[in-house]
């Protein structure tokens, strides 16, 4: 059988009208996974639209062709002969499964993704739960197919990697990862554009913020898992909008001596937001998230639960 690197171009190379789609809340990876593909889309002048749920958030103005990306769903499904899913662990997180369950006989699914399976939607999948990044796994695709890669495509693949590993940080990063990051430097990519734009963006209120979070920590001796949370009220009153609150968790997760920690915020919308990191090689904390009917990956995951936070003699409490 053809591999699955053969059999994706393929597909593309003979669809007529494409929609790319990548997962709601947009970070790093899905952006910059996103935009390769309108770079590819355009390199074979495939007629494309690029979808995301929510706007991307500014940190990521320096991705090309970023400005494509579109939040209005003002386009009509059922002229796409090919819907390519980037980074989405489950069809949900495309914010167009109803479209997709519901498609026509003579419209594919790709899924491109490195998330544990959550849900078998795809016609043709690839899936590397090693990768660090779905920019990874779009790398090994351009390589199988010999496609160039020029400065944009190397901005967008590192981006990713360095958006999902926190800088190398985190346990995904693996040889592979550092080489191809080597090799995009090579290719171009600017890794301090890259890491101000990404990393170095953070406000005063927003650093207060995240000292607000760090003081609040707590270790629960039972299940030695450390915790801290952050009210609407709190974040609202630093002004710091949700992209400066991403990574919070993953700071926090430096906490040395402890299985792992969770992070609870409360969103606008009456729902709470956990975050759950380990750097631990023996836990897997996707399988808590997953039986909060959240997802993610071993060594970070997350969930969304209705409700808001309660302090407790004992701690926090959701209601
Ligand atoms: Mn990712």
């Amino acid at each position: 059988m053809e591999n699955i690197y053969h059999q994706i171009y393929n597909q593309i190379k003979i669809s007529k009208n494409i929609l790319l789609v990548t997962h709601d809340a947009p970070d790093g990876d899905a952006l910059a996974s996103a935009c390769l593909m309108i770079e590819l889309m355009e390199s074979l002048a495939k007629p494309h639209i690029a979808y995301c749920y929510d706007e991307p958030p500014r940190q990521f103005n320096f991705l090309p062709h970023i400005e494509k990306i579109i939040s209005d769903k003002n386009f009509n499904f059922a002229e796409f002969d090919l819907i390519i899913a980037l980074d989405c662990g489950g069809i949900n997180r495309t914010k167009l499964a109803d479209e997709i369950s519901g498609r026509a006989k003579n419209q594919s699914i790709i899924d491109i993704d490195h998330h544990p399976k959550l849900d078998d939607y795809a016609d043709l999948e690839l899936r590397d739960p090693r990768a660090a990044a779905t920019t990874e796994v779009l790398y090994n695709f351009l390589k199988a197919n010999r496609i160039k890669i020029n400065k944009n495509i190397a901005n967008c693949v590192l981006t990713g990697i360095l958006t999902d590993t926190a800088n190398f940080l985190y346990p995904s990063t693996s040889q592979q990862t550092v080489e191809i990051a080597s090799e995009m430097l090579v290719k171009g990519a600017k890794m301090p554009q890259i890491m101000e734009n990404t990393w170095r963006n953070k406000s005063l209120n927003s650093m207060k913020l995240w000292g607000k979070a760090m003081s609040r920590l707590k270790i629960n001796s039972e299940y030695n898992f450390a915790s801290s949370i952050l009210t609407l009220e709190e974040i609202a009153e630093s002004g710091a909008d949700e992209e400066e609150l991403e990574g919070i968790a993953g700071f926090i997760s430096n906490l040395d001596n402890v299985k792992g920690i969770i992070f609870l915020r409360e969103q606008p919308n009456g729902v709470v937001k956990g975050s759950l990191r380990t750097s631990r090689r023996d836990i897997d904390v996707s399988l808590l998230a997953r039986q909060l009917n959240g997802g993610g990956h071993a060594k970070a995951s997350g969930f969304k639960i209705e409700g808001r936070l309660e302090e407790t003699r004992s701690g926090w409490k959701i209601i």
